[in-house]
């Protein structure tokens, strides 16, 4: 390809990140969340993106970002975020960067990668001890491919390959459970709506030293089919019925950073999607309270 070919090339794909404004769609929560995020780590961030929604944020050669992106396939961000760290390391030894010019590194991940085939890379570079912060938002599903379920959705929910009378017969896989098993330095779950909580989180992220986990619920209007000026509504009701539990892992213990005295019933949350609509029909009221249930045991069993 000569110069010509990648000027056009180039040209092109700025005109089209600046002309789509934003390529995600309206009311995106993941993308809320990581505006808040970005506003916190700053500008000497290297990406390291799984395939997935948030890899629309970089048209080659572009992002929205100051630092670096590197994108990579879904099963491999985090060994693809050691060989930069120890890229950085190595420029750092040989006085080739200097030390303010050091950067931080993050792995934006989708719950499908980090809930299935991106768990391996993710437990090794936490044995590993890499100082890195993995961030995973989580719309519930494979977003970037049409809305199938993962291993992340929700009990019940409607997707494009879970269309049944019952939606999806599998259970929400507890992503947080299985990072703070590997006992990683810091995990915490944080949701856009709730900005403070979210800012507090990614502060401590960022000052503590080795692998750093963040679980994002990112709220997703075609995905959960609700429409876009509810985004925020959704997280805080996602919280305050305790269906997210804002909670965080350090030294070695859990901690919940919001404790929903008075929680609204589950049945608030879902009927503000349509993916849950059909559980509404008579024939799936057990399946609303067993959903009731599930929640109220989980916060009838936490020690505060
Ligand atoms: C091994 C592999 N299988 C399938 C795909 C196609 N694919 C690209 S993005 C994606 C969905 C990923 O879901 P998630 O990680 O939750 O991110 P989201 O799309 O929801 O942002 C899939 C299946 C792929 N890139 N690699
Ligand atoms: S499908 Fe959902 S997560 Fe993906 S860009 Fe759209 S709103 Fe965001
Ligand atoms: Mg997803």
């Amino acid at each position: 390809m000569d110069n010509a070919e990648i000027k056009k090339i180039t040209d092109l794909s700025q005109e089209r990140l600046l002309s789509s404004g934003t390529p995600t769609c309206a009311g995106c929560g993941a993308l809320s969340g990581i505006h808040q995020i970005y506003d916190i780590l700053g500008e000497n961030t290297v990406f390291v993106n799984a395939a997935g929604c948030m890899t629309l944020l970089s048209i080659y050669p572009y992002t929205p970002f100051k630092g670096s992106w590197l994108y990579t396939a879904m099963a491999c961000a985090s060994a693809g975020a050691q060989g930069i760290r120890d890229a950085l390391d190595i420029h750092l030894e040989k006085k080739r960067l200097k030390p303010d010019d050091n950067m931080q590194l993050v792995v934006l991940t989708g719950d499908g990668s980090a809930s299935g085939m991106g768990l391996s890379s993710t437990s090794a570079a936490i044995d590993r001890k890499l100082d890195f912060i993995c961030i995973c938002y989580d719309n519930e599903g494979y977003g970037n491919t049409g809305h199938q379920s993962s291993a992340s959705t929700p009990h019940g929910a409607e997707t494009a390959t879970s269309k049944s009378e019952s939606g999806f017969h599998g259970f929400k896989k507890d992503l947080f459970a299985i990072w703070t098993a590997n006992k990683p330095a810091y995990a915490a779950t944080v949701t856009a709506a709730f900005p403070l909580d979210l800012a507090k989180k990614i502060e401590k992220a960022k000052k503590i030293k080795g692998p750093s986990m963040i679980i994002m619920l990112a709220p997703c209007p075609p995905g959960w089919h609700f429409t876009p000026e509810k985004t925020i509504k959704i997280g805080k009701l996602a919280v305050n019925t305790g269906i997210w539990p804002l909670r965080e892992y350090i030294d070695g213990k859990i901690v919940h950073t919001k404790i929903p005295k008075k929680r609204k019933s589950v049945e608030e949350y879902l009927k503000t999607q349509k993916r849950f609509s059909h559980l509404f029909a008579p024939e799936n009221h057990h399946m609303l309270k067993e959903i009731q249930t599930r929640v109220d045991d989980y916060w009838n069993g936490i020690h505060v």
